[in-house]
């Protein structure tokens, strides 16, 4: 059985808009899995330490028949192919973040995930993203998206062109 589910994606080193690009041909080429559509980028300042530089963010929806740790396994391998190196500073550079944001309507609370992903009701760069793809989603808890967009100014995000075409 396959299940919707939303990516978010991150990246502020080694060419983000390329590690974005590459993360979601990664992702469509997950076993079990394909992608639906992925939203445009959006450049953000730093959320946390901000001697980094800007973010690049972006959202992809998945249609996958991985189960939530799987598809996190498969997620971290995607982030480590891409070289992302795990450091002890939170909220520290990274050159590619690969997040589950939502998995059907699942609520999951185990020590390794957490879904939908902690704080992601309060971050621009999440929810405009999401709001581009699904406008009208409703949030696991019975939240309207739209209702968390109006408690969550766009301020300091920007919305960049389409991903940009495949090289
Ligand atoms: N991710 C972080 C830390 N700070 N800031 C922005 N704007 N976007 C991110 O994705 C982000 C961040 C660690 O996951
Ligand atoms: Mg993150
Ligand atoms: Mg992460």
């Amino acid at each position: 059985m396959s299940v919707r589910c939303y990516v978010g994606l991150g990246s502020n080193q080694s060419e983000p808009a390329m590690q974005l690009r590459l993360a979601c041909e990664a992702l469509d080429g997950l076993p079990g899995t394909r992608l639906l559509s992925c939203s445009r980028l959006y450049r953000s300042k730093p959320m946390g330490p901000q001697d980094q530089p800007d973010y690049l963010n972006a959202v992809a929806l998945i249609e996958t028949s991985l189960e939530p740790l799987p598809l996190l396994d498969q997620l971290q391998q995607i982030e480590q192919h891409q070289g992302r190196q795990r450091k002890a500073e939170r909220w520290g550079p990274r050159s590619l973040d690969l997040d589950i944001l939502l998995y059907a309507s699942q609520q999951i609370d185990t020590e390794r995930l957490r879904v939908p992903h902690y704080h992601m009701h309060a971050r621009p760069f999440v929810l405009y993203p999401l709001a581009e793809l699904e406008p009208d989603l409703i949030m696991p808890d019975g939240t309207p998206l739209q209702h968390l967009l109006k408690k969550c100014a766009p301020v300091g995000i920007e919305a960049l062109a389409d991903m940009p075409a495949q090289g």
